[in-house]
């Protein structure tokens, strides 16, 4: 029998639920687990439940019963046991959701690219600044390559900073908006979590310090936009550097393409950044709206979709897509909130009205973060709807049908966790590669839904995906570095493989486990048959399995900052 739970711990007001399992592997039929006992950590009994039994469980292959202990509130150390079998030690506390988000988004300044981390920030993870010289065209390169050019007839163009976008280093537009998309609405919608300084660099300077750390991205982002307001797609180095520290790889930047999903995330998020950094940086957020707007003029100028596929000489990341509905939805949707110029929101609402799926948060479909926009003050704290707040009749009736589809959405999420033995918020079929990032911002989807709706239903929910994310999940991991007894300490990230330091940098979400491992480690160790919950290692080759990356941190940023807020 296996007792697994949140190994960081719950808020004393919240649901808690302890998930026992037995695997159901060949044909074995389920034993009930003896009477379950929460006990405080030397052992002292508080509490005896009689587990109820959920069934078998399809993502895991097991079965599973549960235990449900909300009653107990007192902060202090607990754990979980039944029989011969014991948990791993959690806390009940206030606070411990605030310190998550603090830690995880203390991440982005251990991915920063350009600048020397130094020690009185990184602590023992200090090192030297990365990437520096300057980066070239891929149309030149290409020529230069093929022997048709000489280096110097190159274009030379100094663009610097940014995140490294995972366990590489390349930087990416796509990905890094929507990574900025969930942690600046983060901060619109939970302004006062973000309390704490992060301890880096520019810490102290009266600018909340998640918005310090956005600002590096940011800044990087802005010089991502050419003279015509095409945005590159990405820039990378031709192949994924060995795995050397950042500053030892030295191989030629590139620029690639502009694509259009590239140019409207850009518009979108820097007019968002307008509105966030107004009141902190007049100039900053100034510039930022220039830059949307500039880039909504290309948008205009250039209609049809302008994809992206990587030449067949690149190896690094690709975050292509079939279609810019989404992106193009977004940045109008955003325009509208900084403007309030109707053009925008006709724009929108005809690419709306084209779409099937509106409700997703990832960097491949953003609509999502137009919803987030459209509702922003039913979002943002003591939200206090007037009948006037919507200017006009378009707007109200959009931001009704708006409301639904999140509402809609969250509901069918939660038939799926009504059918999931571990509370989550995926189907069996759904375990892809990053699919930590599935569950976080379905998590986060949840959160709307429950700021829309005050449904308990839907916060509760939002607590369980941070239960399976924290150790409620086949494998008993904890998904985050340094959270939790037993958290996984191997990503493939090459600076953690690359420092020599025993210790992994604190604060990473994991990929988490893909039924289709696709990477040559994991097949060769993953055998065929094994549920997709468990199509899981902490090993560091397994790049299919357990990278981290900026945008698996922040919808974990989001989720946990959401709960942090909750009683
Ligand atoms: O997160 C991406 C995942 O959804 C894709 O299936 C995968 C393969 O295309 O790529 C992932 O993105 C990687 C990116 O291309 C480069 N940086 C690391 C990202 C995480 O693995
Ligand atoms: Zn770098």
């Amino acid at each position: 029998m296996k007792i697994y739970i949140n190994q960081m711990g719950y808020h004393p007001d919240s649901v808690k639920t302890a998930v026992l399992t037995q695997d159901a592997g060949a044909g074995a039929s389920p034993q009930a687990p003896d009477i379950v006992q929460i006990c405080s950590v030397d052992g002292t009994c508080i509490l005896e439940k009689e587990p109820t039994f959920f069934g078998l469980d399809k993502s895991s292959g097991d079965y599973v019963w549960h235990v449900s202990f909300s009653e107990i509130n007192t902060p202090g150390t607990y754990i979980v046991k039944s029989g011969d079998s014991t948990s791993y030690p959690f806390e009940i506390e206030t606070g411990l959701y605030n310190s998550l988000h603090t830690l995880l988004s203390k991440m982005l300044y251990f991915q920063r690219c350009g600048m020397d981390l130094l020690p009185e920030y990184a602590g023992q993870f200090a090192r030297t600044k990365c990437h520096t010289p300057s980066s070239v065209l891929w149309s030149e390169y290409k020529k230069y390559l093929a022997g048709e050019i000489e280096s110097e007839d190159m274009q030379r163009f100094d663009i610097r900073g940014g995140w490294h976008d995972a366990g590489d280093y390349g930087r990416y537009s796509t990905a890094a908006a929507a990574a900025l998309a969930h942690i600046l609405y983060a901060f619109r919608f939970f302004p006062d979590a973000f309390d704490k300084s992060l301890n880096i660099p520019e810490s102290g300077n009266g600018m909340p310090d998640i918005l310090n750390e956005c600002l590096y991205e940011l800044k990087w982002l802005l010089q991502m936009q050419n003279d015509e307001g095409g945005v590159y797609h990405k820039q990378c180095t031709l192949r994924h550097a060995n795995f050397v520290m950042p500053h030892e790889d030295t191989n030629q930047m590139i620029l690639y393409p502009v694509s259009s999903m590239a140019v409207a995330d850009f518009t979108a998020i820097m007019a968002l950044a307008y509105r966030i950094y107004y009141p902190y940086d007049n100039d900053f957020a100034t510039q930022a709206l220039q830059a949307a707007l500039k880039s909504y003029d290309w948008l205009q100028k250039h209609p049809e979709f302008i994809g992206f596929t990587n030449p067949e000489e690149t190896n690094t990341g690709e975050y292509d897509d079939t279609n810019d509905i989404d992106e193009r939805l977004w940045a109008a949707m955003e325009l509208y909130r900084c403007t309030g110029e109707k053009h925008y929101l006709t724009d929108a609402k005809t690419l709306f009205d084209t779409l099937d799926i509106t409700t997703e948060f990832g960097w491949g479909d953003v609509s999502g973060f137009a919803g987030w926009a459209l509702l922003e003050q039913e979002l943002m704290p003591k939200a206090s709807i007037s009948e006037e707040y919507y200017a006009d009749t378009l707007e109200a009736e959009f931001a009704k049908v708006y409301r639904h589809e999140f509402l809609t959405e969250a509901d069918r999420i939660l038939d799926i966790i009504r059918k999931s033995g571990y509370l989550l918020d995926l189907s069996p079929n759904e375990f892809c590669w990053g699919s930590n990032m599935v569950v976080l911002n379905r998590a986060m989807l949840l959160s709307t839904a429950y700021l829309l709706d005050s449904q308990k239903e839907y916060a509760d929910a939002a607590v369980y995906q941070m239960d399976y994310i924290l150790g409620v999940n086949a494998v008993g991991y904890s998904y985050i570095t340094g959270v939790g007894a037993n958290s996984f300490c191997h990503p493939h990230n090459r600076v953690t493989e690359a420092d020599g330091i025993d210790d992994t940098i604190p604060g990473y979400v994991s990929g988490g486990p893909n039924g289709i491992p696709a990477d040559e480690k994991a097949e060769w160790l993953i055998r065929p048959g094994t549920p997709p919950m468990k199509c899981y290692l902490d090993i560091w080759e397994c790049y299919s399995l357990n990278e981290i990356t900026i945008y698996w941190n922040s919808p974990a940023i989001f989720t946990a900052a959401f709960l942090s807020c909750q009683k």
